[in-house]
């Protein structure tokens, strides 16, 4: 059974208020931290070897390190609570059941950092979060955890709760901070990285909440004992919010040294597939890492299990790996039809791309409306080479990542199931009123 570090009070009834986690020993890390220097707080972060959750798996402690501090700038922190990665739902899960979690990192986090004035970027569809957020804080403000002189150290700090518009693109961190100060969610061009010019052009560090939240347990066990938990660069505990074909859909907190199959098959985990069917493929983090069809998912290439961490999953690399991403998993069964799911993905990309570079404005549309053509049995099949092509053009090649992520789910279903789209530009008649799935396993 994987360790628990986040979810270990999230059953315990009340643990959303202040009393209750208390209990619980919540805020004792806080405490413990803010009788060390920010420098020690430091130290502890970077040997835990925690990467970023929200995606790209970036240190956290390095991060935190590239921080610019120059004198008499106010330096920010912002949590990236703007969760709209398809098959991702995990720090609404933490937001919802362990707000006070979430506080006490950012409190952690805040001293550490040197900022006075934090703030939570939630998602706007999560509309009935930050009320829970917002008493959270009341609560911690009351118990002396925020606002001036905490604990008597001299150090004070505000949160402030915003809600996002309901647009994919301002997780992006730089069209977060865009969205924060008040404008249009673009992207920046990087660098400056946030840490040197961020919010208001002062430097920030903008993290994702399940990383916030761990820094809760690694100042609790030390950064040493959280680097033991896990295997290589992937320590500590993931979360991973499961969904799609299995049976038991959730949020589960696993400790990266267990298999994918273990996580797909045990009834710890997902507890299999429903109905018997076999596995066809699987997103394992979040709909913008590439699709992996089973064979290469229970094993490497090199015929080794692929476990549920960075490296392993990544394996490879994007020909036959994927990557750990948000931790957004989704299963998919031999019913299911990798063309159609494509073009669900390629529309959700046309839709949320902002706009400023040509290759994502101008290709996410064009794959749409070819990925239709080929779903609805009007397709030809140069057409798969031109899909290829325009996938090509729109990676590296544009602003933020939302270019690759709508590039690279087309790139994987084309290498891995390019008989799948023949099928469908062959079998005009069937493609229209069929499953490609259903046909044919
Ligand atoms: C200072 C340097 N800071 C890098 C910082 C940078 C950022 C972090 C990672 O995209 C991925 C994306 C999605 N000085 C620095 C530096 N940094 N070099 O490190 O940066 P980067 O550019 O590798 O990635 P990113 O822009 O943060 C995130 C993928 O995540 N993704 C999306 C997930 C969406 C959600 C959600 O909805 N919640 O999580 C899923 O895989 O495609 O590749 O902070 O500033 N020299
Ligand atoms: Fe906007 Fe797409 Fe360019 Fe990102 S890649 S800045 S979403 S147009």
């Amino acid at each position: 059974m994987s360790k628990k570090l986040l979810l270990k009070d999230a059953h315990i009834e009340g643990i959303r208020y202040f009393e209750t986690y208390r209990k619980q020993g919540g805020y004792e890390a806080a405490e413990k931290a803010l009788k060390m220097t920010p420098d020690e707080i430091l130290e502890e972060v970077k040997a835990s070897g925690l990467r970023g959750r929200g995606g790209a798996g970036f240190p956290t402690g390095m991060k935190w390190s590239f921080l610019a501090k120059p004198e008499g700038v106010p330096r920010h922190l912002v949590v990236n609570a703007d969760e709209s990665e398809p098959g991702t739902f995990k720090d609404r899960y933490l937001m919802e059941f362990l707000p006070h979690l979430l506080i006490e990192g950012m409190l952690i986090s805040s001293y550490c950092l040197g900022s006075n004035t934090s703030y939570i970027y939630i998602r706007g569809e999560y509309s009935w979060i930050p009320d829970i957020l917002e008493e959270a804080i009341e609560e911690a403000k009351a118990a002396g955890f925020l606002g001036e002189n905490i604990l008597g150290t001299g150090f004070d700090l505000e949160i402030y709760v915003q809600r996002g518009g309901g647009a994919y693109i301002c997780g992006e961190e730089t069209a977060l901070l865009e969205s924060l100060e008040g404008k249009r969610g673009n992207p920046r061009l990087k660098p400056p990285f946030p840490a040197v010019k961020g919010l208001w052009e002062r430097p920030t560090v903008v993290n994702n909440v399940e990383s916030i939240a761990a820094i809760v347990p690694i100042m609790d066990i030390t950064g040493a004992e959280y680097a033991k938990i896990g295997v290589g660069r992937s320590t500590g505990t993931k979360l991973i919010s499961a969904c799609g074909n299995i049976n038991k859909p959730g949020v589960y907190e696993i400790d990266m040294t267990i298999t994918v199959e273990e996580f797909i098959y045990s009834e710890e985990y997902c507890g299999g597939i429903p109905n018997g069917k076999k596995l066809k493929a699987c997103i394992p983090g979040g709909s913008s890492v590439p699709i992996v069809p089973a064979n290469l998912l229970l094993k490497t290439i090199n015929g080794e299990p692929r476990y549920m961490n960075y490296e392993s999953l990544a394996d490879g690399g994007f020909a036959t790996g994927t990557m750990m991403g948000s931790g957004g998993f989704i299963v998919l069964d031999e019913d299911q039809c990798i063309v159609e799911h494509t073009m669900t993905l390629a529309r959700f990309y046309n839709h949320e791309s902002c706009g400023q570079c040509t290759p994502c404005r101008e290709g996410t549309g064009w794959m749409y409306k070819i990925l239709k053509k080929i779903e609805n049995g009007q397709g030809k099949m140069e057409d798969i080479d031109l899909l290829w092509d325009i996938q090509r053009k729109i990676e590296g090649n544009t602003i933020c990542p939302l270019g690759d992520a709508a590039a690279w789910p087309v790139a994987a279903a084309i290498r891995h199931f390019r008989d799948e789209f023949e099928w469908h530009i062959k079998n005009p008649e069937l493609s229209q009123t069929q499953n490609y799935g259903l046909a044919n396993y």
